[in-house]
């Protein structure tokens, strides 16, 4: 019902190309109340949507959000794997849920799924990933490499590292990653990566990755809880940025980083990833499901596992943990 007047707004707009449209026009038409205009009027605003309004005259659209739809990923694609096929939509539960979906139907490797809006977006352990409408990147790629189940996390790192240099390459931004999945930038969380087997036995079937990267969001766009830990590339930046530029160089550096791993390994990627870790050398606390061990961060295994030395001098192998430095 939302949508369905959201979209006879959207369409009455887009009719009136540079025409104001006065509130009780507006209310008229969609049948409800100018109060409840204003309201739609608003959560356009909070979209990427600007408008203008005008006393006695109404609003008009000056400027709607970049779109990220497969065509306009696709202009300009350099990538032969990654991106090869694309799915777009509007608002989804999670990008997630459909990858499973569509990874046991055989789509190919390659394949994204990317949507506007989440609306339960997933982090690890069942947390949730806030991804609002039109502001960030929420994706899912679904991968398919012949490699033993114990290095799928490698492929958690390298993507932290196509992403780190994507945004580099994008905006100018030095992001930093915290072990494993989170890209920080100024000590605020901007990327989580959240990857996903399906497998059978000791074969994996598929990789699914997820990414979520606020881009265009403003600080009151974050809930409260957030504000202090998290923010968006715009924010540091100070300016919008281009979402689907920024998809198509995370494609072109993923697949690059993609292709080297499969042909020499783990250890290529394992020396770019160091270079952007924030936490190696630091004491570090990680919390996994079981216990919080305290220890120097020494570094990470050839398999992407991280070397954490205690105070009596044990090296712990930490395979998945939440990180406090
Ligand atoms: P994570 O478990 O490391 O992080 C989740 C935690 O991060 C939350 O508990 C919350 O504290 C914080 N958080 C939630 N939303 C945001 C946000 N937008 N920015 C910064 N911090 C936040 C990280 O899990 C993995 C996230 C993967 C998200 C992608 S989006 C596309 C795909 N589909 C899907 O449902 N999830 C993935």
């Amino acid at each position: 019902m939302q949508s369905e007047l959201r979209k006879k707004l959207l369409d009455a707009f887009t009719n009136a190309g540079e025409a104001f449209l006065s509130g009780q026009y507006l209310a008229e038409l969609i049948g409800c109340s100018r109060t409840a205009v204003w309201k739609h009027i608003e959560e356009l605003r909070k979209e990427g949507f600007e408008l203008e309004a005008v006393r006695n005259k109404g609003y008009r659209i000056i400027k709607t959000p970049e779109s990220i739809t497969a065509d306009e990923i696709r202009l300009g694609l350099t990538t032969n794997i990654i991106g090869s096929n694309i799915y777009y939509e509007e608002s989804v539960e999670s990008t997630q849920k459909i990858a499973h979906h569509l990874s046991s139907e055989n789509v190919p490797e390659g394949t994204v799924i990317i949507a506007e809006e989440q609306r339960s977006g997933k982090g690890r352990m069942n947390r949730t990933w806030y991804s609002p409408k039109y502001t960030g990147i929420w994706m899912s790629l679904i991968l398919r490499p012949n490699i033993p189940l114990n290095n799928a996390p490698q492929l958690t790192l390298l993507t932290a590292v196509a992403i780190v240099q994507a945004i580099e390459e994008e905006t100018g931004l030095q992001t930093e990653i915290k072990w494993p999945n989170d890209i920080l930038l100024n000590g605020k969380k901007v990327t989580g990566i959240l990857t996903e087997l399906q497998a059978e036995a000791d074969r994996i079937h598929s990789i699914i990755i997820g990414i979520g990267i606020n881009v265009n969001q403003k600080m009151d766009d974050f809930p409260s809880e957030l504000q202090d830990k998290a923010s968006s590339l715009s924010i540091e930046k100070g300016e919008d940025i281009s979402r689907s530029g920024l998809i198509r160089c995370i494609f072109k550096n993923f697949e690059r980083l993609y292709l080297l791993y499969l042909e020499q390994g783990f250890f290529p990627i394992k020396l770019l990833w160091e270079g952007y870790a924030i936490s190696l050398g630091k004491n570090l606390k990680a919390r996994t499901l079981t216990n919080v061990i305290e220890g120097k961060a020494l570094g990470i295994t050839d398999e992407g596992v991280l070397k954490l030395e205690d105070e009596t001098g044990f090296v712990h192998h930490i395979y998945s943990a939440d990180i406090e430095v």
